[in-house]
């Protein structure tokens, strides 16, 4: 099956913990501060693998998690960085962060990569904080900790020239024709569900990647018969081929089917609509094949359209079908444009600090910044919990839960810790 959409959670690493210690030496009655730094936790990285086709693995593994860094030591020891979590997708993979829908990354190339999710710095060492007035700080950072979001994977085919048109009208029999390819071709339509590719070889060393796209009818743009769908892969070839079955064998004219199958495209994008599109009339050998060629072949030529007659049936005209589709193809080099090679998600902006009251009248804190504090925070230490007060009132969160109408002694959750409001 093609499944060209998934669903994954990633978590990125958390950072290890400072490390808060002193020296002991022999002979050296008090040793300073010596507590190192925690390692980095590994970043959760997407990383094009050109011999996938579907996102097929993600049905079965949806959630993945990278390492933590590795604790601070005594000695100034820094824990070890943990390793970044590869995950291998298809060329051609759209990424949304589920949370704002925004895309994030765009993999078209080979062995492009994508930080999806940003691991966690270490937390500093208690060896890190000593100033000139503060030789013997006793407290030290708790890891960040990693990023952790869904994504949204969506596959839109990358080919270079896409077999567009009504069902049945041969398309499937064309990329069978010219490739190695084995659609299924049957008389009924929306035969293909599912896009089919394959390489086409016109002459040495020149060949293409051809999609047999499934077909569309009128209203596929508001999501009639495969709709959308399919549309969005269009949205990713460089050249249209656009294929009408010329003998009419079905009872409706190809010149009607020829100005409705463009309107969906406009309908769905302009820049669909202006893609450039060449016209393959199919089924010439069939005698209402021929007997309808010249009044359509006249028709197209006045729009400025170029037509090939052809035959999949016979292989007919296909030759110069291919020779016209690699001289376009060399035409239009560079569209659509690839992405950079290498993109890192940064986070959203830290949203200010938003307050709600739980079920149990406790305020809960929300807010990325302030939760990463708390995280990083030993609270078991005084001087970390001084810091931590510090930044508390740089946020100034105090004259919010204020506004809200906190009293002394009730209580305030961030990210699960609670805490007693005071004065
Ligand atoms: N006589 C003749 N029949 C053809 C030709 N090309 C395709 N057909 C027949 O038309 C029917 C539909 O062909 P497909 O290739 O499955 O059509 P399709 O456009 O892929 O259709 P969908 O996948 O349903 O969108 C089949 O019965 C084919 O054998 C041709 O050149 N000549
Ligand atoms: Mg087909």
């Amino acid at each position: 099956m093609f499944i060209d959409r998934a669903k994954i959670h990633v978590k990125a690493g958390d950072g290890g913990n400072g490390m808060s210690s002193f020296r002991r030496e022999k002979f050296v009655p008090k040793g300073g501060p010596s507590g190192g730094d925690g390692g980095r936790g590994g970043d959760i990285v997407l990383v094009v693998d050109p011999s996938l086709n579907t996102l097929i693995d993600f049905r079965y593994k949806r959630k993945f998690k990278a390492g933590s860094g590795e604790n601070g030591q005594t000695s100034n020891m820094f824990g070890s960085d943990a390793e970044n979590l590869y995950i291998k997708v298809p060329p051609g993979t759209v990424v949304r962060d589920e949370a704002t829908g925004e895309i994030i990354g765009d993999l078209t190339a080979e062995g492009q990569e994508l930080v999806a999710a940003k691991g966690g710095r270490g937390g500093r060492g208690n060896a890190r904080f000593v100033t000139s007035v503060h030789r013997a700080p006793t407290f030290a950072e708790r890891g960040e900790p990693g990023d952790d979001r869904t994504l949204l994977l969506e596959l839109k085919v990358l080919a270079d020239v896409g077999l567009v048109g009504y069902p049945s009208v041969g398309k499937s029999s064309i990329l069978a024709r010219v490739s190695a390819a084995k659609p299924e071709i049957a008389a009924y339509h929306f035969t293909t569900l599912t896009p089919v590719l394959g390489v086409v070889s016109v002459r040495e060393g020149q060949s293409f990647v051809l999609a047999d796209i499934p077909g569309l009818i009128e209203g596929a743009h508001e999501g009639k018969g495969l709709g959308h769908d399919f549309l969005r892969h269009i949205e990713r070839t460089r050249i249209i081929v656009h294929v009408l079955d010329v003998s009419g064998l079905e009872g409706r004219d190809p010149i009607e089917d020829y100005h409705k199958i463009n309107d969906e495209l406009k309908l769905y994008s302009d820049k669909l609509a202006s893609r450039p599109q060449i016209v393959a009339a199919n089924k010439m050998d069939l005698p209402e094949g021929r007997e309808n060629f010249p009044r359509v072949a006249e028709y197209l030529a006045k729009q400025g359209r170029e037509v090939f007659p052809i035959s999949a049936a016979t292989g007919e005209g296909l030759p110069r079908l291919l020779d016209r589709a690699v001289a376009l193809l060399a035409e239009h080099k560079d569209e659509p444009a690839p992405a950079a090679g290498h993109v890192v998600y940064t986070a959203p902006p830290a949203a200010a600090v938003t307050i709600r009251r739980d079920d149990d009248g406790a305020f809960v804190v929300e807010g990325r910044e302030i939760e990463k504090i708390v995280a990083m925070t030993n609270f078991e230490n005084d001087e970390a919990l001084r810091r931590f007060q510090l930044a508390w009132r740089r946020l100034g969160i105090d004259a919010d839960l204020k506004e809200r109408g906190i009293k002394e002694g009730d209580t305030v959750r961030i990210r699960g810790a609670e805490f007693e409001f005071k004065e």
